[in-house]
C-alpha cells in the first residue's frame, strides 16, 4: 500500500514537472534581423539559443584585449538581467550554454582585423575574429540579435532568447566616423562619452573632434594658457563655454579605445581662429587682440601667416596635443579661410603640414587643402567643392567623404525641424542613406576613398540632447554606408531594419527624430512564435 502511494507520488511528480524541465521557446529568426549595419552575409538555422543564468563567457587565454570585450559584453548582460554571467578563460571549445570569444587564422581574403564570423547554435555563440576589433563587432551584432530591453537596466528575469544561424562580416570602408563640433558649443566629458557609445553600438571607429573655432577654444595647452581661460570663456550666444583639460583629453582617448575608437583632434587654422586672436595679440598681423566671439559668421578671421611667431604657436599646439593623441591622425582644419589671401594659405597649410609630420602625424584637412603640396601621404575631407577631392586625388591624396548634401548632421530633417541649419538643403533620413562614397564623384573610387565621415557642427547645439535629436535617426544610416556594400543595401529594406531600432533607441534614452518615413515598429514580429 505504502508502496503504491508512493510511485502515484512519483509518477504524478513527473507528469507535473517533466514538461516544465524543457521549456519550449519561441523559436527565433536571424533572417528577420535588424542588424545595422547589414552584414556580409547571415544564414539562418531557425533554432534558438537560450542565454540564462548559466551562461558564461569564455575568453580565449592571454588576450586582455579580448577579456575587455568580455567585460563590456557581461556587465550589459548583468546590467539588464541579474544574472552572473562569469568570464573565463579557455583554450578550447567551452561547454554548452556558453559564449566563446576566439581570435583565428586571419584568412586570406579577409586581411583586416575588423572581421568576425558569429555562429550561434543551439548549443554554443561563438564569436571568432581576425582581431579584436572583429571580436567587439561580433559582439555589437550579438547585442542587437537581443531585445533591445538589453540596453536598459534590470529588466529581464527570464532567459534571453537569440536566434540561430551564422553571419560572417566584414566592413567596406576602415574609416568609419563622426564628427562633433566642441567649440561652438562646449560639450563635456560625458557627452562625448555617450556619443562614442553610440558610434560603438554602430561599428563606426573614429571620432573627429572640432576644438577650436572662432567662437572657443577648447583643448589646453599649457605653453599658450590663455586660449583657454580667455578664448574657452564663451561660446555661441554667449554660454560660459568651457574646455578640456589634457586629463579630461586623456580620458575621452581612453574611453574611446576600449570601444576601439580613434579620435581624431582638429585644430581649424588659418581662418576660424578668432578664440585664439581673441587670447594672444602676436597672432594678429596687427599685434592687437580681437574681441571674443559668439555669432555664427564664418570666414572672417585669419592667423598672420607671415609672422614666425605663428608658426611656433602651431609647432606648440600640434606637438602638445599629438603628445595625448596615439592616432595617427591630426586635422588641421583649412576650411573657409576667407580672410586669408589664397598665397598665404598655401605658404600656410605647407608649413602647417610639415609641422604635423614632424610630430608623426600625418594631415587632414577640409578639401580646400587640396590646395598646397600635398602628397600620398595626406588625407583630404570632402565636404563642399568636387574638384578640390578630385584636385587632391591627382596628388595622392586619399579621402574622407563628408558630403554636406548628405552627411551633415547639423542640416535641418525638413523644414519643420527646430534645430540645425539649411545651407546645404534638407536631409531626410532618406537622403542621409541614399549615396555612395563611390559614385558620388565623377573620377574618384573606392581606392582613393579612406572611409566616410558624418560631422555634427553644434552652432544650434546646445546640450546632449539636441546631438541625440540631430544624429538620431541619421547616424545609423551613415555606419551602413560606410560598412556595407552598397550592392547589398537598399533604403526599403534598411528603413524595415531602422524601424525595428526603435524600442532601442527607447531603452537607451535617446531623443531621436519619428521620421514619417521610416517604418517605426517594436520589435516582437523578430520572434516567431512556434506553430
Ligand atoms: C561649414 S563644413 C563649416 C563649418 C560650419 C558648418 C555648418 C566646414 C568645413 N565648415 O564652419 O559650422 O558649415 O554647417
Amino acid at each position: 500500500m505504502k508502496f503504491l502511494f508512493f510511485a502515484i507520488l512519483t509518477l504524478g511528480g513527473v507528469l507535473l514537472f517533466a514538461p516544465s524541465c524543457k521549456k519550449a521557446y519561441p523559436t527565433t529568426d536571424m533572417s528577420i534581423n535588424s542588424v545595422i549595419p547589414r552584414p556580409d552575409s547571415v544564414a539562418a538555422t531557425s533554432g534558438t539559443f537560450v542565454l540564462d543564468d548559466g551562461t558564461s563567457i569564455y575568453v580565449q587565454s592571454g588576450n586582455e584585449r579580448l577579456m575587455k570585450n568580455a567585460i563590456f559584453l557581461a556587465e550589459m548582460l548583468r546590467n539588464a538581467t541579474g544574472f552572473e554571467i562569469e568570464i573565463n578563460e579557455t583554450n578550447r571549445k567551452p561547454r554548452e550554454g556558453n559564449i566563446f570569444l576566439t581570435i583565428v587564422e586571419e584568412k586570406e581574403n579577409n586581411p583586416s582585423n575588423e572581421f568576425y564570423e558569429l555562429s550561434i547554435t543551439e548549443k554554443l555563440v561563438t564569436i571568432a575574429s581576425s582581431g579584436e576589433e572583429g571580436n567587439f563587432y561580433g559582439i555589437q551584432t550579438l547585442r542587437q540579435l537581443l531585445p533591445s530591453n538589453i540596453e536598459t537596466e534590470g529588466i529581464f528575469e527570464e532567459p534571453l532568447l537569440l536566434p540561430t544561424g551564422t553571419i560572417i562580416d566584414s566592413p567596406q570602408y576602415g574609416y568609419r566616423g563622426a564628427m562633433l563640433d566642441v567649440a561652438r558649443h562646449f560639450f563635456d566629458v560625458e557627452s562625448v562619452k555617450r556619443v562614442v557609445d553610440y558610434l560603438a553600438l554602430y561599428k563606426m571607429n573614429v571620432l573627429h573632434l572640432h576644438l577650436t573655432d572662432d567662437q572657443g577654444w577648447r583643448i589646453e595647452i599649457e605653453s599658450w594658457p590663455n586660449l583657454t581661460s580667455h578664448g574657452g570663456s564663451t561660446e555661441v550666444g554667449g554660454g560660459e563655454g568651457g574646455y578640456f583639460s589634457k586629463e579630461d583629453y586623456k580620458e575621452i582617448v581612453r574611453y574611446a579605445e576600449e570601444h576601439y575608437i580613434m579620435i581624431v583632434p582638429e585644430v581649424d587654422m588659418p581662418g576660424h581662429t578668432n578664440a585664439a586672436l581673441a587670447s594672444y595679440p602676436e597672432l594678429n598681423c596687427d599685434g592687437k587682440v580681437t574681441e571674443l566671439y559668439t555669432g555664427i559668421k564664418v570666414g572672417f578671421s585669419t592667423l598672420c601667416t607671415d609672422k614666425e611667431v605663428v608658426y611656433e604657436f602651431v609647432d606648440d599646439v600640434v606637438r602638445e596635443i599629438s603628445e595625448i593623441t596615439p592616432g595617427r591622425y591630426f586635422h588641421i582644419g583649412g576650411d573657409e579661410s576667407h580672410s586669408t589671401k589664397q598665397d598665404d594659405y598655401v605658404y600656410f597649410v605647407n608649413r602647417a603640414r610639415e609641422i604635423v609630420k614632424s610630430y608623426g602625424k600625418q594631415m587632414i584637412g577640409w578639401d580646400e587643402v587640396a590646395h598646397a603640396d600635398i602628397n600620398s601621404e595626406d588625407v583630404v575631407q570632402f565636404w563642399a567643392r568636387e574638384k578640390n577631392a578630385s584636385m587632391g586625388v591627382k596628388k595622392g591624396a586619399s579621402i574622407i567623404m563628408s558630403p554636406s548634401k548628405h552627411a551633415y548632421m547639423d542640416m535641418k530633417y525638413d523644414s519643420t525641424t527646430v534645430l540645425g541649419l539649411t545651407w546645404a538643403g534638407f536631409t531626410e533620413v532618406d537622403d542621409a542613406y541614399i549615396w555612395s562614397p563611390d559614385t558620388l564623384i565623377d573620377d574618384i573610387n573606392s581606392k582613393d576613398i579612406l572611409g566616410v565621415e558624418a560631422p555634427l557642427w553644434s552652432e544650434t547645439v546646445e546640450d546632449l540632447d539636441d546631438v541625440e535629436f540631430l544624429i538620431f535617426p541619421r547616424l545609423p544610416g551613415y555606419a551602413e554606408v560606410a560598412w556595407t556594400d552598397p550592392s547589398k543595401r537598399s533604403w526599403d529594406e534598411y528603413k524595415e531594419r531602422l524601424g525595428r531600432h526603435e524600442n532601442r533607441f527607447k531603452a537607451l534614452g535617446i531623443d531621436f527624430y519619428q521620421s514619417p518615413l521610416v517604418p517605426w515598429q517594436d520589435e516582437h514580429d523578430f520572434f516567431v512564435e512556434k506553430e
